[in-house]
């Protein structure tokens, strides 16, 4: 069982393996963990039997192999982790097992690494894969690599391809900016170099790879200043308990601590730091943690808790390096999702700067980026981000790029510069901005049904999604309507008319500023919806739709009831017709679907039209002559 990182003596090295098809990779993770007797007895046995009926060798690679049939099975694993251990450290290594989809996986197991074991094969020298996967790893914050040549007996120990090897290597890995790079030859399936040092190398004078991995210096790795604490979770309790729950992402957290929260800048201190119910009196990332804090303040999902005198960029527009991972293109100016900490907002690549060539580490013009391209771009978020550079913090410096329409995840990006730090020669932010606002005219999206289907329920609800990804809005519900700006009105065909005229008229005006307004309104007549629909514009009907019985059913106001008793005269659905649209845009079912599906379906279709709208405004300016 493996201790969990608080209260541990030992101290942790993370270490990722990286290597291209057949380096010999498994076979040394195999060899590492056999012979430091990280195996456990159960998998030795089988891994014996197997290799007896095979070739009666002790193939170790089976031993990390076993996942092979988990993916043949169609288990999809992007990383496995190992443990082991020895008297002096513990040890995980991120296995990257899948090799079509490498950079994706090694983006994903580099992430908490510190090091990286590089394997090449000793007859192959660097290969194409073996540089990109070092770029990879280097981009990715890990600068220390152990570069082990492996299969050294099928050149026969030779010292002078070992050292052809090395400085080759140390040529290419010069730009990397490494803090350090170790050597070693190895040959994984006969044990040389690997635990026990060799008996065919003498002129290897270097410890074995265990023995560095178990010395290798990690103290730099913790970072106690600075906090950074994205909340991930509110916690409420009771009448006045509320506390934040998160991954501390750097420094320390400890009660008493003066903080600041971010976005709304106040001021305050921590009261209780909190390990499950265990009261902690310091915390240091990466530890998960609930705090509650000396003042009242009404913080939220995405929100900070940062270090007031180190504070951390708060930034709409930044400069990253993207790992591209999907197959599709990577498109400027579409309104993606950009995930970063515990936040997800909407942002769009304005420009890619540069490619990066492999082979030669240089930069290189093209137009977009595809699957496994590495390049810099500026990015501009509607939300800002609490962010720092990867550099300085993996976590608050890093996000990920996903699609809004169908979720895949597109990029890996690393922020290198935030907006202060932008030339302003370097970033044109007029026309970053008229992709924002020029071409980003807002939209109605219209809720319409019987009282009782779900239309406040739901228009809530995607507000709140819309809030999180930073766009703005407004709101217009037809009770709230009618107790301000239609006070006047009561329920016969004109007057529902002209509260509808009101209310698409007030839509209109902040549609064309740009806001996305969510209307909740019965508006029963089909005329009158058709008419504000072409007097705004940008418009989405959805037809909140259940039976008349299950809106009376629900009666949320009871107001059926006292219809039905004849003391709500002219009420939609019973003595008062309720038009349905003839080609809504969206249609929820609310007797038939969940709420979440239909938050999903609404902000699929308003995500899909302001992408749309986007893709045309920029194919409309390139084709358009100036
Ligand atoms: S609309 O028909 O003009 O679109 P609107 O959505 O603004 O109506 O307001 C409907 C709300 O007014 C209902 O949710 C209900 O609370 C209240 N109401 C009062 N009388 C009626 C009525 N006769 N018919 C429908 N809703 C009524």
């Amino acid at each position: 069982m493996i201790e969990p990182f608080y209260g541990e003596s030992k101290d942790w090295l993370r270490f990722l393996t990286v290597g291209s098809v057949d380096d010999g990779k498994s076979t040394l993770i195999g060899r590492l963990l056999y012979d430091s007797g990280g195996v456990y007895e159960d998998q030795l046995t089988s891994v014996s039997k197997y290799s007896e009926m095979q070739n009666n060798w002790l193939d170790l690679s089976l031993i990390t192999d076993g996942l092979k049939a988990e993916r043949e099975q169609g288990i999809t694993i992007d990383v496995a982790y190992r443990y082991f251990s020895t008297q002096k450290r513990n040890f995980i290594i991120a296995d990257t097992p899948g090799h079509e989809q490498y950079t994706r996986n090694m983006a994903t197991g580099a992430s908490t690494a510190e090091l990286a074991v590089l394997l090449a094969d000793a007859r192959l020298g660097i290969l194409p894969q073996t540089k990109r996967h070092a770029y990879i790893a280097s981009m990715l914050g890990i600068d220390r690599f152990i570069v082990a040549l492996n299969k050294m007996d099928l050149v026969g120990y030779s010292s002078e391809i070992y050292e052809r090897f090395c400085k080759d290597f140390h040529q290419f890995c010069a730009p990397l900016r490494l803090k350090e790079v170790r050597f070693i030859p190895v040959s994984a399936l006969e044990g040389d170099n690997v635990v026990i040092k060799s008996r065919h190398m003498p002129w290897y004078q270097g410890p074995p790879l265990l023995t560095i991995l178990e010395t290798i210096s990690t103290a730099e790795r913790r970072n106690f200043h600075s906090l950074r604490f994205p909340i991930q979770n509110v916690i409420r309790s009771g009448k006045d308990y509320r506390g934040y729950a998160g991954q501390i992402a750097r420094g320390i957290l400890e009660p008493g601590q003066a903080v600041i929260t971010l976005p709304s800048m106040q001021r305050t201190k921590i009261r209780q730091v909190t390990l499950y119910t265990r009261n902690l009196s310091e915390a240091s990332e990466p530890l998960s943690v609930t705090v509650t804090l000396a003042d009242h303040v009404d913080l939220g999902r995405g929100d900070m808790l940062a270090d007031p005198e180190s504070m951390p960029s708060i930034s709409r527009l930044f400069q990253a390096n993207l790992i591209w991972l999907s197959e599709r293109q990577m498109r400027t100016s579409f309104p993606y999702f950009i995930k970063h900490t515990t936040q997800t907002v909407c942002g769009t690549i304005v420009r890619l700067r540069h490619a990066i060539d492999i082979h030669t580490l240089e930069a290189i013009e093209i137009d977009s980026l595809g699957p496994n391209d590495i390049g810099a771009v500026e990015i501009e978020t509607h939300k800002p981000l609490f962010c720092d550079t990867y550099e300085t913090n993996r976590t608050t410096g890093g996000f990920l790029i996903i699609d809004p329409l169908t979720n895949e995840t597109m990029a890996a990006g690393m922020i290198t510069r935030t907006q202060p730090e932008v030339e302003s020669d370097a970033y044109d932010f007029n026309r970053s901005s008229s992709v924002i606002s020029g071409e980003r005219k807002g939209l109605t999206v219209w809720f319409t049904g019987l009282s009782g289907s779900g239309k406040t329920t739901i228009s809530k609800a995607v507000c709140t999604e819309l809030m999180a990804r930073g766009l703005p809005l407004e709101m217009l519900d037809g009770d709230i309507v009618r107790e301000h700006l239609s006070r006047d009105l009561g329920f016969s065909k004109a007057d529902r008319d002209e509260n509808i005229r009101r209310i698409g008229f007030v839509a209109k005006l902040l549609t064309r500023n740009g806001t996305i307004v969510l209307v909740a309104a019965i508006s029963p007549y089909r005329s009158v919806r058709n008419e504000v629909r072409k007097l705004i514009g940008g418009f989405l009907e959805v037809h909140v739709s259940a039976p008349l019985a299950i809106c009376e059913m629900r009666d949320p106001k009871g107001l059926y009831k006292k219809a039905r008793a004849g003391e709500l005269p002219g009420f939609t659905g019973i003595d008062d017709p309720y038009e349905s649209p003839i080609a809504p845009e969206v249609l929820c079912s609310t007797d038939k679907e969940t709420l979440k599906e239909c938050v999903d379906k609404v902000v699929g279709a308003i995500m899909k039209t302001l992408a749309d709208r986007t893709v045309q405004a920029v194919s409309g300016r390139v084709s358009s002559p100036k």
